[in-house]
This record gives C-alpha cells, structure tokens and sequence, in this order.
C-alpha cells in the first residue's frame, strides 16, 4: 500500500528551532491511502527562499524534497505523474539526442527498485526501438508497479529521467525518497529506535535572464555555461565555434554560479562560481539543522545522496557508524565502522544515487557531534568539507542495544558463485574535452567510446543469466580525468573488487563510484522482468550529454533450446 508521508514526517526528530529559513512550506499531512488508489506527483515550479535568495525551483507537489512514498513487498505500488511544468521552447535544438533540450518533458524512475523496466513506451517492453517516455506539460502518466513478494525492504528514491532533461529537473528539486517496509524493520533493536531520514540534494542555479531578483535555472536551448570562462556561449555550426552571447545562465556539466546543498530541504552549505578558481568554487558553510538524541540512544539514520554530481565520504564524529544497508539491500550481519575508519577517508562513502541506512548509538558524553561530508578531490570540481547535520547528544542516558544478525535480503541469496558466471563485459567511462563528437556541449562523455543512442541497444543480456562487468575509468576530459558513478537499472549487483582488492561478501548496490584509472569489478543476475533498460553515470549532466547506454534483457532461454 502505498502511503505518502509530508515533509513534516520528514524531519520528524530534526529539532524545528535550527530550521532558519522555510525553503519550502510545511505540506499538510496525508493519511496513507488504501490500495488501489493512485498517489499523484505533480511536477511543477517552486517559487521559495534559500538562504535569503528568491528561487525558483521545480518541485514534486511544491515540495522539496519530493513527499516520501512508502510500500511493501507484494504491494502494488500506484503513482500518476501530472506535468503542470510550463513549457519550454525548444525550437533551436539541432536535434542532437545528447544535446538537452525539451527541459519541459519528464517521465518517472523509481530509482534502485525492483520491478518492470519503465522508461520505454509501453512499461516492460522489449522492442529495442521503443522510444522513451516522454511526458509533455499538461499530460499525465499512471505507472502501476508490482512489488515483489522479496523485494528488499529499505530505502530507495524518485526522480525523473527523460534523456534531455533529467539534470535539470533533479538539480532544481526533483527527487524523492521512497521506503519499502518489510522483514528489517521487525528486528526489536531496530524497531524500537527512531527512524530519520536525510535527503541530501543540490540546488544548481543561476541568475534569472528576465527578473533581476531571481535564481533559476532554465537555460535557453544550446546556451551553454563555460566554467573556464564564467560566460555562456552558443555554439555556430556554421563558424564551429562557441560563440559568446549576454545569457546569465546556460546548461552545465560543471558548476553553477550559485549552488545549494540541502538536507531535507534546508540549505546546508553554498558554492559560488570564482572565476579566478573555476574548478573551486567559493565554499560557505550554512547553519545545518540539529538532531537531539540522548546519551546510549540508538538512532536509525538513511541517508540519501540525491545529488547531481558530488561525490559524498560520510563520517559521523566521535561514534561508530552501524552500517545495515547500502542501496536499500540489507546486510546479514551489521557492519561496525569507528570514526575516520583504518584510512580517513570516512565510514561510508556515498557517490551520487547511493543510499546508506546505518544506526549511531548516542555517546556517553554530552555534546554536538557533526554528521560531514569531507572533503574530496575526486572529481572536476573541488568538494570541500560539509557539515550536514548536527546531532546533539544530551538527556537523560539510556542504554538501548544494537543488533547483530539481520534477516538477509532473500532476493540476492544464495551469492553468485564464479562459476555461475555466463559472460565477462567491460564497460568503459571516457570522453575528451574538448568535445569532438559532441560540439554543441563543447564536451564529450562515452561509454565505450559511443554516446547514447535511444534506439541503439549495444548491450543484450538474458533473463536468469549471471554475468560479471568489469568498469573502467579512463580516457582524459576536463584536461584529466575524474571519477564516475555507474548505475543499472532493474537489478542491484553484488561490489567484489576495487582495484583488485576483495570487498566485503554480500555488498548489494545499484550504484558504485568508479574511481578515476581504475576498475570495479561486480557481479549480477538478472532476475525479474525481460525488456529495455539502462545503464549510466549517474553524474547527470554526464548522463544527459551520452554516457548512457541502453540494454535489453531477453526472456529466460526455454530448457533444452539453444
Ligand atoms: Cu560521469
């Protein structure tokens, strides 16, 4: 059954005295509805106030972020998606699939779930040339999604994904967390702790081109922003140059003149363009919201990476983080990780789209304890250190207890053995800067050296196959190369190596961070549903400029038939 839940359930347990400025209004809460009802998400623009600017955001039901939705395996899950976005001009694209365009169109990904493959026309299809979803303003889409009976329970997220316009709409609020209750959630340590989720998102913006006093940001068709120049260009087909226009704003696969963090819809941290330091934006820390726990309390935290593109080492001072699940998947035994870990590199490290649920049990010692994102130097642009959250530990001590043995996530056991393995595939991030086979963005991203292609199906896998991807960092742009974010639909993966070092048995993720000259080895059934689907960086101005890739899953092969 699905249920939305407000914001104000939201951040239940985030004390309302740290919120300083209402970036959105508090939704009036919902009761959850019955099965067979349709929950609706309407995208729309939001006008708000972030830190003191007039935003103008894009938002599901004027709330950022998106109003949590919750089910459970075996439940039929029902959402109708209402475009009330105005519409967008998008008259001097050159018809380039990879250049965005039609910012005005949308579709929905329930992101890391496992049901039918939904972003071609119709749900489930196997037709290779079957076009994308794409739904215009003024139209509505209901996607009925079966939960299966062993779905894993723990959080997942919406978002759109309509190639042209997925960035844009999720950098300026488009995205929401969904929980599947089930089986962890019966664990008596867990369920008697509170349950708090983080959603982390950044805010891409710039000045508006008609009202002085407003951020946005809706670039006009081909307008592209030049983080090495802090001007935005056209490109002229005619002279092949990026020729310099008076636009304030334009598309950006690097950074914003005017960039937010938020958790739970509250500006944590601000970034803004320097153009004596492109790739370093001006960093300010913000007042982070504060969360109250007693001493020896245990908390359970999930914390979504909702961000376009940065790249997130988690640490939570001065306690040990009790990792349960990454991606929504449950370990079968918690994961003990002491702060700075053996490395200083953080307890949990977060690449765009990764979700990781963990318990903090509250110190002994009173005091305020900072949840960060340090800082990493992983990718185009510098991320500095971030505090997230506040927890303050004060009250009355208790001594709750932390659990040990968790119910597996069924679905994923028994483990792929090697010999299981059907097919060996690499799968290789590249591009070059400047762009050659992608002049108008003045920037190429690849997947094996092609860009995305709606109708191209480069990749055929078969239902009940096992198979192992080997993915590959390298190939130079941005005058080097930086890290990439994979991420496949329809089935999570288990992680077995970085670099050749063994990862943990059981490490479930549908979404790994692919460091740069590296390689990340994983492996996968697929299981579930025949049809056509992708794989992608989930940086996603990457993804919305080519490095995307269709594959299709054929039906199971009958006995016998070869
Ligand atoms: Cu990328």
């Amino acid at each position: 059954m699905p249920g939305p839940v407000s914001r104000r359930d939201l951040l239940k347990g985030v004390t309302a005295a740290a919120v300083s400025t209402a970036a959105v209004a508090p939704s009036q809460a919902k009761q959850a509805k019955a099965g067979g009802e349709f929950f609706e998400l309407r995208c729309g623009f939001k006008e708000a106030i972030l830190d003191g600017n007039r935003v103008r955001l894009r938002a599901y039901n004027g709330q950022v972020p998106g109003p949590l939705i919750t089910t459970r395996p075996g439940d039929t899950m029902r959402i109708r998606l209402r475009n009330e976005l105005p519409r967008y001009d998008s008259r001097a694209w050159n018809g380039d699939h990879n250049v965005p365009h039609k910012l005005d169109s949308t579709n929905l990904h329930v992101h890391g779930m496992d049901v039918i493959p939904h972003l071609f026309e119709p749900l489930g299809t196997s037709d290779p040339l079957a076009p994308m979803i794409g739904i215009e303003p003024g139209e509505q889409l209901e996607y009925v999604f079966e939960i299966p009976d062993d779905h894993p329970p723990g959080l997942y997220w919406y978002h759109p994904h309509h190639h042209g316009s997925t960035a844009v709409q999720v950098v300026t609020g488009m995205a929401g967390p969904i929980i599947v209750r089930g089986k962890i959630d019966e664990v008596p340590e867990i369920k008697a702790a509170r349950d708090i989720p983080l959603v982390i998102q950044d805010i891409g913006l710039f000045p508006s081109e008609t009202d002085p006093k407003l951020w946005t940001y809706e670039p006009r068709q081909n307008a592209i922003w030049q983080t090495f120049g802090g001007n935005v260009t056209i490109y002229d087909p005619k002279t092949g140059q990026a020729e310099p226009t008076k636009l304030k704003g334009g598309f950006t696969t690097g950074d914003y003149a005017l960039r937010y963090y938020l958790m739970n819809g509250e500006p944590f941290f601000k970034e803004v363009h320097d153009n004596a330091n492109p790739t370093a934006p001006t960093p300010t820390q913000l007042k982070p919201q504060r969360i109250k726990m007693r001493p020896g309390e245990v908390v359970r935290f999930r914390v979504l990476n909702g961000c376009s593109d940065n790249l997130m080492p988690i640490l939570v001072e001065g306690h040990d983080l009790h990792l349960i699940a990454l991606d929504g998947i449950n370990f079968d035994a918690v994961r003990t990780i002491a702060p700075y870990g053996a490395d200083g590199t953080g307890q949990v490290m977060l690449s765009p789209a990764n979700r990781a649920e963990f318990l903090i049990k509250g110190s002994a010692k009173p005091g305020i304890y900072r949840i960060l994102q340090l800082a990493q130097s992983q990718q185009f642009l510098a991320s500095p250190q971030k505090v997230i959250a506040e927890i303050e530990v004060v009250g009355t001590p208790t001594n709750m207890a932390l659990p040990t043995k968790l119910p597996p996530a069924a679905r994923y056991y028994p483990l792929i053995k090697p010999s299981e393995i059907k097919a060996i595939r690499t799968i290789e991030f590249g591009g070059a800067f400047p762009g050659v086979a992608n002049p108008v963005v003045g920037i190429d991203f690849f997947i094996n050296n092609m860009q995305y292609g709606e109708q191209a199906v480069p990749t055929v896998v078969r239902l009940g196959d096992t198979e192992e991807w080997h993915l590959v960092v390298e190939g130079a742009h941005h005058g080097g190369t930086e890290g990439h974010p994979f991420h496949i639909h329809e089935i999570s993966f288990e992680l077995i190596s970085i670099n050749g070092v063994a990862q943990p048995p059981g490490t479930f993720m549908d979404t790994v961070w692919v460091a740069k000259d590296s390689v990340v080895v994983v492996r996968m059934r697929f299981i579930g549903w025949p049809g056509k689907t992708v794989f992608h960086c989930h940086i996603l101005p990457h993804e919305d400029t080519g490095m995307m890739q269709n594959f299709l899953i054929l039906p199971a092969e009958k006995p016998g038939h070869h």
